[in-house]
């Protein structure tokens, strides 16, 4: 019996994470995420893609479906076109969940309660089963969480999105990590300190191999949340590849620089490291005791000049050797080589050289099983996508999200030298990375 999980078109984080919750309770079930993600979600998606794996409409033969698990919505026109005809499909068993008002999806099961995230209903049901869960799948469940409900701060917030959050950050969620994909919050405060910042002229503009960064220097009172907001807004009206903020607080007698940065080698996180602090390549921020800001701004741009050359390489994060197969053997020997080694695909060579790639998707071309003494030529992709060892994860990530592939090899002078995978750039994003 085929039974799939979808949600609604367009996913949101609490659309996405609440298809990959329902997968975990309807074990046997297919997850089919739907066509169009938001941009913030596919860019997690592409990232975690090994982790949460799903399949796309188009891979599903509608016709075999006889259960469907909807999420976050109950609306026919919500869910891809593809899924329309089981609209009218005699004996399917239909399960939904979802925090909306009623549609036209008809469930045998409904699991409707005005909550402020869909998300919330699976964690209340998982506690209920005492389900594990790691704190990857956690910090997805609080992005979906999170996202719909202004980080429990909208109105439509119930004590049971509190109480997923409470279950959630118990389990490990990451908050550093949900920073980098939600759109966070910008207030009265928050603009206004950013009026004030624009009003002073009292950036300092330096350039750095061709980039501009910007430096503010400005003092605050009491506290101010999100001023990462407010220096990537600042970042963007200044319009300057790399800014930071060092904020002091005379009556607490502490500095606050936060950084935020598009640039490769203006690695944010790393330099906020050795300021004492933390972050990720794009964002992240210190805290120091005292306030003497010439000091403090004289460290900052000692390390800014000083990263370039520490910067992680994809050399550093690449796994070798690497398992290739080459050109001429058959597909069915490819196949045994994928089941045994466990992974989705591999490189092909011809003496050495990287040729294609090879995946478990490319299977799905073959249709007769005498394709299956073919050589793998004949089903490989033959533009490989691969990255050169002294680029950065960032540009490894970039590519990934482009191509939409997990895994790229690591090339040198045409001759494959190594692997890395979507999970190692994204150990690299997660700060795993030993020191
Ligand atoms: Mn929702």
């Amino acid at each position: 019996m085929k039974k799939i999980i979808t949600t609604h078109k367009s996913a949101d984080f609490d659309a996405f994470s609440s298809a990959v919750a329902a997968s975990l309770i309807y074990e046997d079930s297919e997850l089919v995420f739907p066509n169009t993600m938001n941009p913030n979600v596919r860019a997690f998606y592409s990232i975690h893609k090994d982790i949460f794996d799903g399949i796309k409409p188009s891979e599903i033969d509608v016709n075999e479906v006889e259960k469907l698990i909807v999420v976050d919505t109950g609306s026919w026109r919500r869910i891809e076109p593809e899924f329309k005809k089981l609209s009218n499909k005699e004996n399917l068993k239909i399960h939904i969940w979802d925090h909306h008002q009623p549609g036209d999806i008809y469930g045998d099961f409904e699991k409707r309660e005005y909550v402020g995230a869909t998300v919330s209903l699976f964690m209340e049901e998982f506690k209920k089963r005492n389900l594990k869960i790691t704190p990857i799948q956690a910090t997805l469940f609080l992005l979906g969480l999170y996202e719909d409900t202004g980080n429990l701060t909208f109105s439509s917030t119930r004590a049971k999105d509190a109480a997923a959050a409470e279950y959630l950050l118990s389990n490990g969620a990451d908050l550093s990590v949900l920073s980098n994909f939600l759109r966070t919050v910008y207030g009265e405060k928050q603009k206004e300190v950013l009026f004030e910042m624009l009003q002073e002229e009292s950036t300092d503009l330096i350039e750095k191999s061709g980039h501009k960064i910007g430096i503010h220097i400005k003092d605050i009172e009491g506290h101010v949340g999100n001023l990462s907001v407010v220096i990537n807004m600042y970042r963007e009206i200044m319009n300057v590849d790399a800014a930071f903020g060092i904020f002091t607080d005379r009556e607490r007698d502490r500095t606050f620089i936060i950084g935020r940065s598009s640039l490769e080698d203006i690695n944010v996180g790393e330099i906020m490291r050795s300021l004492g602090g933390g972050g990720h390549p794009g964002a992240g921020s210190a805290m120091l005791r005292g306030i003497n800001v010439d000091e403090i701004k004289e460290r900052l741009l000692y390390f800014i000049d000083g990263n370039t050359s520490s910067s992680v390489k994809i050399s550093d994060l690449m796994s070798y050797p690497v398992t290739t197969v080459d050109q001429t053997v058959p597909m069915k020997e490819v196949r045994d080589i994928l089941v045994e080694k466990g992974c989705t695909g591999l490189p092909v060579v011809n003496d050495k050289k990287l040729v294609g790639v090879i995946s478990r998707r490319d299977f799905r071309k073959v249709k007769k099983s005498k394709q299956m003494d073919a050589p793998v030529k004949a089903f490989m992709s033959d533009k490989p996508i691969f990255i050169e060892p002294d680029k950065t994860p960032m540009e490894a990530a970039k590519i990934m999200v482009r191509f939409d592939i997990g895994r790229l090899p690591v090339v040198k002078n045409g001759e494959i030298i190594g692997i890395v995978s979507r999970s190692d750039t994204m150990r690299y994003f997660y700060d795993l990375l030993p020191d």
